[in-house]
């Protein structure tokens, strides 16, 4: 059943909310954007049920009762890594070398070819960073897979990759970007943006590309007429405040390049990594964040809600928090979520289970390639 934006208001308007939360409600059902301290609030002071329906409204104003899903595989070209983000369940591979993996590009054109005969739209690359690696190893790597799978869309690399490889290359990010181009890169998926506070972001993810690189990568490449995804990791260190600053940040950029196809919060897992002893935060946390992400990011027109990461029944309930997309069906070539403690151990949904799941929760599934153009609406079936 469809959101009754009357109804909801008027529920809201007579109920014991505070007058401050009321006044963002009004807000949000008159499409204006809220404000820096108004996101805070929201964390602060609003209960699931109320951003459940706000988030709700404006899922619904957006995308209807449709939930996005795609066919995809996932490639960690290496899981070793010069950096050591205290988050990271890879990082001790560093030091233990042996431990880890580093394919070629040839290995990595043979997990392609494995998908010949499926109608997969998409790969996803991205991984640990390695001097091996470098520039001519990527617009080697695209270039092979274009020509052996013109159609297979490639939406690789974040800026932690791009701003090593292209700084070991002696590139600028333009150049850099401009060569990734040619070679066969489609878009860029949304890692590496962590927290974008500088002080949360040195002690969890030092040395790897700050938030100007981070947000520069992406401006430039928006600007050059692709597009790509933005994440968030939350549920660590960070405050109420440094989500709102990091999604603000997002925000000015969407303004100025209207170039983010979508917005992937990303709950922090702890197992074996050096932040181990931080607690995961509750389910209910996780369907706050993503209705406030919902909310506050007016001019994302997607919120993903990763399943592989979160777990597909958080996943599920997510899709009533303003969350309209579950990312694809990822088969189990990635490691990285369930090394650092998802439930899902080997992320694999077929179409049918994927569909299944999103018509319970009483929405409409629909396949969709990486750009969000529509490859099936399964309405019957
Ligand atoms: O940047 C690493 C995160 C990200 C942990 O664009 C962790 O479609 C939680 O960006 N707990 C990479 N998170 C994954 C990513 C992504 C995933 C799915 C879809 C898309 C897309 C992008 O994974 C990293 C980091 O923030 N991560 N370790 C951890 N222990
Ligand atoms: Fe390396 Fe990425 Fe892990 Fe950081 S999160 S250690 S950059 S693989």
């Amino acid at each position: 059943m469809m959101f009754n934006k009357n109804n909801a208001e008027l529920i809201l308007s007579k109920s014991s909310y505070p007058e401050e939360l009321k006044k963002i409600a009004k807000k949000v059902f008159n499409n204006e954007r809220i404000s820096f301290e108004e996101g805070i609030l929201l964390y602060q002071k609003a209960e699931l049920g109320f951003l459940g329906v706000l988030a709700n409204y404006v899922r619904e104003n957006k995308n209807g009762n449709y939930v996005y899903f795609n066919h995809n595989f996932h490639v960690e070209p290496t899981n070793v890594c010069v950096y050591s983000c205290a988050f990271c369940s890879y990082s001790r591979l560093i030091k233990n070398k042996d431990q880890g993996w580093e394919l070629s590009v040839n290995e990595i054109l043979d997990i392609v070819k494995k998908y010949d005969n499926q109608d997969v739209t998409e790969v996803h690359i991205t991984g640990g960073v390695v001097p091996k690696q470098d520039l001519k190893f990527y617009t080697d790597l695209f270039s092979k897979i274009k020509s052996y799978r013109p159609n297979l869309h490639i939406k690789a690399l974040t800026p932690v990759e791009f701003h090593y490889i292209f700084k070991k290359a002696k590139v600028s990010y333009e150049e850099g970007l401009t060569l990734m181009k040619e070679a066969g890169l489609d878009s860029l998926p949304g890692g590496g943006a962590e927290i974008f506070n500088t002080e949360i972001r040195d002690k969890i993810a030092g040395g790897k590309c700050s938030t100007d690189e981070w947000l520069n990568i992406h401006e430039i490449w928006h600007k050059m007429g692709n597009h790509s995804n933005a994440t968030m990791l939350y549920g660590h260190i960070e405050s109420y405040e440094h989500r709102i600053d990091h999604m603000d940040r997002l925000r000015e950029l969407q303004d100025k390049t209207k170039g983010f196809n979508a917005f992937i919060p990303l709950k922090f897992r702890n197992k074996d990594n050096a932040m181990a002893h931080i607690n995961e935060v509750s389910v209910i946390e996780d369907l706050r964040n993503y209705a406030v992400s919902r909310i506050y990011l007016d001019n994302f027109a997607h919120i993903k809600s990763y399943w592989a990461m979160i777990g597909r029944s958080t996943a599920q309930l997510s899709l009533n928090f303003g969350t309209d997309d579950l990312d694809g069906t990822i088969d189990d070539t990635t490691k990285i979520y369930s090394m650092a403690g998802s439930e899902e151990k080997n992320p694999k949904l077929t179409t049918q289970e994927l569909v299944d799941l999103i018509k319970s929760a009483g929405k409409i599934p629909v396949q969709r390639d990486t750009l969000y153009n529509v490859v099936k609406e399964y309405t019957n079936n």
